[in-house]
């Protein structure tokens, strides 16, 4: 018998690219995600002959040994992302869209694959990649009004938004859970209107937002401003969030946002909308570093590479 497995980021273009496919393809699928720091997500799976995979939304580069093992046995694999992949084999039954573009994220790549039938859900995870100028142009057949697309990136935000923290304890939601409660919407406009879960998110990003306003930068000038922030579940839910308006309130400034936790910091790094290049290769100078080029992370940067890391921010955005 086949097993389905359905492997997604946790934020909102891995559940909007998998709302997208499930909308036009329904199937009773094993759900596996986590937390939008958690990125070996197909080490979870234990696939035999005939299984199927599809993986969205995370580094295939992380990945690789896997989805090698999950072929291996005999299973398939469809995946679909943005972040930096390293090295993709070739194999029959291996089908990877992987475009690396800055423009373009993970829901788009999907809904390239199903020629634009469930494009409402790619506006809402370009908004929440904070990718507005893609999100817009991909809105425009849609012929939205604009109070409409506002309503849509809130919610791509708020979707967001709940994938940000250590472990799902800091969350609002699991993020599976988040995806059963969109699967039932074909509508994104009525799951704002007629879904509690979303005025739960708004609210709680709201607050944490509030907080967050209240901060100072460390370091601050017209190319960077690096902000620290504490060892606290409301950073550590918001400093996407925080992350993504400080980038669209500047976009000629880099951003670099630090959560102390033992030891060190989680890094969160935005190059300028206005440039939305090298936050990949910044991060991926330190070990637990990666991402893509316009917003990356170092998922633990000791303190004692703080230094090193300030300088090589410094240079990639001087
Ligand atoms: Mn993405």
């Amino acid at each position: 018998m086949t097993t389905f497995y359905d492997v997604f980021n946790g934020d909102a273009d891995g559940i909007c690219a998998l709302h997208q496919l499930r909308l036009e393809m329904p199937r009773a699928s094993q759900l596996i995600t986590g937390v939008k720091r958690e990125i070996a997500l197909v080490e979870r799976v234990n696939a035999s002959a005939g299984d199927e995979l599809t993986v969205l939304d995370v580094s295939f580069a992380r990945n690789a040994a896997a989805v090698t093992k999950a072929l291996t046995a005999g299973a398939s694999c469809r995946y679909f992302d943005h972040h930096y992949a390293g090295e993709i084999p070739a194999h029959p039954r291996l089908r990877a869209v992987i475009d690396t573009a800055p423009d373009v994220c993970t829901s788009l790549l999907v809904d390239r694959e199903l020629d634009g039938r469930r494009r409402v859900w790619a506006v809402v995870a370009a908004f929440g990649d904070n990718l507005g100028a893609a999100a817009a142009r991909a809105a425009a057949p849609l012929h939205l009004a604009l109070h409409q697309l506002a309503q849509l990136q809130e919610l791509g935000e708020c979707i967001n938004y709940n994938a940000y923290g250590n472990s799902v304890d800091d969350l609002n939601y699991h993020p599976a859970d988040l995806y059963e409660s969109i699967s039932g919407y074909a509508d994104p406009f009525a799951f704002i209107i007629d879904e509690p879960v979303f005025e739960i998110l708004r609210a709680s990003r709201a607050d944490d937002l509030y907080h967050a306003g209240e901060l100072t930068p460390e370091a601050v000038n017209d190319r960077r401003a690096v902000y620290v922030m504490p060892d606290a579940p409301w950073s550590r839910r918001v400093n996407g969030s925080f992350a993504n308006r400080l980038a669209s309130q500047h976009p000629a400034r880099a951003h670099a946002i630090l959560i102390w936790r033992a030891g060190g910091f989680s890094v969160s790094v935005r190059a300028p909308l206005a440039a939305p290049r090298g936050a990949d290769a910044l991060c991926r100078q330190f070990d637990s570093g990666g991402g893509r080029e316009g917003a990356a992370g170092i998922d633990f940067l000791p303190e004692g590479e703080l230094g090193r890391f300030a300088r090589a921010f410094e240079q990639a955005y001087s």
